[in-house]
């Protein structure tokens, strides 16, 4: 699971994501907008994760874990000078969701912050990226049905494309849009950015950290947000447990930026999280909620995914209640379980394949 960090430039995208992955990127303001993007994971905490370690005693116990790639800054005319076309775009078209982290400090080249503009600001960018995409690709269809090309899914794609311009055209993000089954597969190469899950990071000051309940039930109204303090959260994160315990209470932070963003991240993109379990390796994978047996086989190998035959299944909770793999058994928890089984958060799966 890939999410993309993005906002106008100085909103402390890189400050966060230090904070975030302990890493220790550039903090430079203003950073050349062709600079690669930062990328790291960062590991899930799962509490089921160490009772599963202490049950199969394995020799690696490895966490599920979420790519965070950090970008340049964008600004208004980015979509239109190529910033999306550049060498950040294939970075941020493989991404499962955009973080939009927004500034709310005071910068000394952009003054006060202005975080409901910046927001704006930022999402015409990403519907006129997805616009260019849109037009050009029209434009081509075009081209091919004035040369005599004709067939079934040319006019089909025209039309999907017309109704997705229109509702750009009208400020709408594309995430917004219903689409058909068939509609769905002849869209899906494109990557629509403002198809893509969204979230807001609302980047504070140390100072006003937990007083902008207004601001934050504004951007609520339309957009799943969370609030960080970036700057104090990447001193933080350099700290040892213990130190960082006795500031974070001081300011009122419960749990780490990783753990506030992993569960936020969770809860509103509904990533779920299931287990493989053996003697060499307890893991933890996560993946979309609505994932299928198949889908959750590639996400370990892609070998998996192409020789599928079933997936032997239990839940965490079952194993917990019974006390073994053998009770789980002979209780009639044990299922297999087809390529189209939609896996749940707390599954244990075991692959069969042959390749
Ligand atoms: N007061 C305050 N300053 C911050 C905070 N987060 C970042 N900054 C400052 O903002 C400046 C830019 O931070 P970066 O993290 O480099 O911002 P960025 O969004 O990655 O910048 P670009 O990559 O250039 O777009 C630095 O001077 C940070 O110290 C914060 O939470 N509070
Ligand atoms: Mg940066």
């Amino acid at each position: 699971m890939k999410i993309g960090l993005i906002g106008v430039s100085n909103s402390g995208k890189t400050t966060i994501f230090n904070a975030l992955t302990k890493m220790d990127a550039n903090v430079t303001a203003y950073s050349d907008a062709k600079a690669e993007p930062n990328v790291a994971v960062v590991a899930v905490d799962d509490d089921r994760l160490h009772s599963l370690t202490d049950m199969y005693k394995p020799k690696k116990t490895t966490g599920a874990t979420i790519e965070m790639i950090d970008f340049p800054g964008m600004k208004e005319g980015s979509a239109k000078n190529g910033f999306f076309t550049g060498n950040s775009m294939g970075w941020i078209k493989s991404t499962d969701a955009l973080a939009l982290v927004v500034r709310n400090f005071h910068d000394d080249l952009a003054g006060d912050p202005t975080p409901l503009r910046d927001i704006d600001e930022i999402n015409t960018e990403l519907l006129l990226a997805d616009l260019i995409v849109v037009e050009n690709r029209l434009e081509k269809i075009e081209w091919f049905q004035k040369r005599g090309q004709k067939t079934n899914l040319l006019p089909l794609e025209e039309r999907a494309l017309q109704k997705i311009a229109e509702h750009l055209n009208n400020n709408n993000p594309i995430r917004n849009l219903d689409f058909d089954e068939d509609e769905q597969k002849l869209i899906r190469g494109f990557q629509f950015l403002t198809k893509k899950p969204f979230l807001v990071i609302l980047n504070s000051d140390e100072a006003v950290f937990g007083h902008n309940t207004d601001l934050i039930g504004g951007i609520e109204g339309q957009y799943n947000v969370i609030e960080f303090a970036g700057r104090f959260e990447m001193e933080l994160s350099r700290l040892n447990d213990e130190e960082a315990e006795i500031f974070m209470e001081d300011m009122g932070i419960r749990k780490s930026a990783r753990e506030r963003l992993t569960q936020f991240a969770y809860r509103t993109l509904g990533y779920v999280s299931f287990f493989t379990v053996g003697e060499d390796e307890v893991r933890a994978w996560s993946i979309h909620g609505g994932d299928t047996a198949v889908n959750a086989a590639g996400t370990i190998h892609t070998d998996l995914a192409r020789g599928f035959i079933r997936a032997e299944c239990f839940t965490y909770d079952e194993l917990i209640q019974c006390g073994s793999e053998k009770r789980v058994k002979e209780n009639g928890h044990f299922r297999l379980e087809g390529k189209d089984y939609i896996v749940r958060d707390g599954d244990i799966l075991s692959i069969r394949f042959s390749v």
